[in-house]
């Protein structure tokens, strides 16, 4: 089942079919106990809503934040070490990928996140741009996994490349993180051999396409959260990106009006146009 947010009011979808969730407090829905449970028994007793519409989609989110996890992948250790050898970082990327502890960051706060059909930002002092597709698990308040969505960690190679100690500013500003265009809500975790995929259009043209499937993410997502909660309470529940297993080549950096495509079936697409038009000031 896939739970949306729309300007108009939230909606599920199960085999093709929409309808609507009678109360507007995500918050409240996302942290109900058996939320599969409870979408089901409005796809068991409802009539399919006649108002739904994509263009009203909006990011999945009220008052759940956004943390992240990094280096979970081989690709991901080795780009990092590479970008930053200059810096002497090289070495710390080696050895958090195979700590037992994870690197986790807080990546965004809920305003500040775009949702499918946005804007996403490129920084104007950035000279090194990527948007990094990560699968993105919703975490309710107890910590345990409600559903999926699609991420995006759009970060600066270049400043954090300079100096690993500069990744907040690589990698949060206004915009920087985009996530949607909905929650899965599955009975069963995702299998492995999930494909994780990722374009980038440039005009007519596709300027990078790569893909990865889960099977290479490193950590067990139920690790991750469990540091994450360790020592932090999230009352609304949070989001936690889980990583990027793709990275395109050293010479690509993003432009304004690019789009960029991730897929990850069953969950769906979400896509967004760069621009690098600073704060969000009057957004
Ligand atoms: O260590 C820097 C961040 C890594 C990251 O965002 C990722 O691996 O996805
Ligand atoms: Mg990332």
């Amino acid at each position: 089942m896939k739970l949306y947010r729309a300007a108009n009011g939230n909606f599920v979808e199960e085999n093709g079919r929409v309808y609507r969730v009678a109360t507007d407090r995500w918050d409240a829905i996302v942290n109900h106990r058996d939320l599969r449970g409870y979408l089901a028994s409005i796809v068991d007793g409802g009539k399919p809503a006649g108002d739904f519409s994509r263009d009203l989609i909006q990011a999945p989110l009220e008052s759940q934040n956004v943390w992240a996890a990094g280096v979970t992948y081989y690709r991901s250790r080795s780009a990092r070490m590479a970008e930053s050898k200059d810096a002497g970082g090289g070495n710390f990327y080696d050895r958090v990928y195979s700590a037992q502890r994870p690197e986790l960051f807080f990546k965004s706060s809920s305003e500040s996140v775009a949702g499918h059909g946005r804007k996403v930002h490129i920084r104007r002092d950035a000279g090194w741009s990527v948007p990094e597709p990560e699968l993105t698990v919703l975490l309710n308040r107890l910590g345990k996994i409600a559903g999926y969505t699609v991420g995006n960690d759009m970060s600066s190679r270049d400043i954090e490349g300079e100096n690993p100690l500069y990744l907040p500013q690589a990698k949060v500003y206004d915009r920087s993180c985009a996530l949607g265009p909905c929650i899965l809500v599955s009975s069963e975790p995702l299998p492995a051999t999930t494909p994780i995929r990722m374009e980038i259009a440039r005009g007519a043209k596709t300027e990078f396409s790569g893909s990865t499937t889960l099977a290479e993410l490193k950590r067990p997502i139920e690790e991750l959260a469990e540091y994450l909660f360790r020592e932090n309470s999230f009352p609304f529940g949070v989001f936690l990106m889980t990583g990027t297993g793709i990275i395109p080549p050293d010479e690509f950096t993003l432009q304004a009006g690019d789009k960029v495509r991730i897929t990850i079936d069953p969950i769906g697409t979400l896509e967004n146009e760069v621009v690098q038009t600073g704060p969000l000031v009057g957004d």
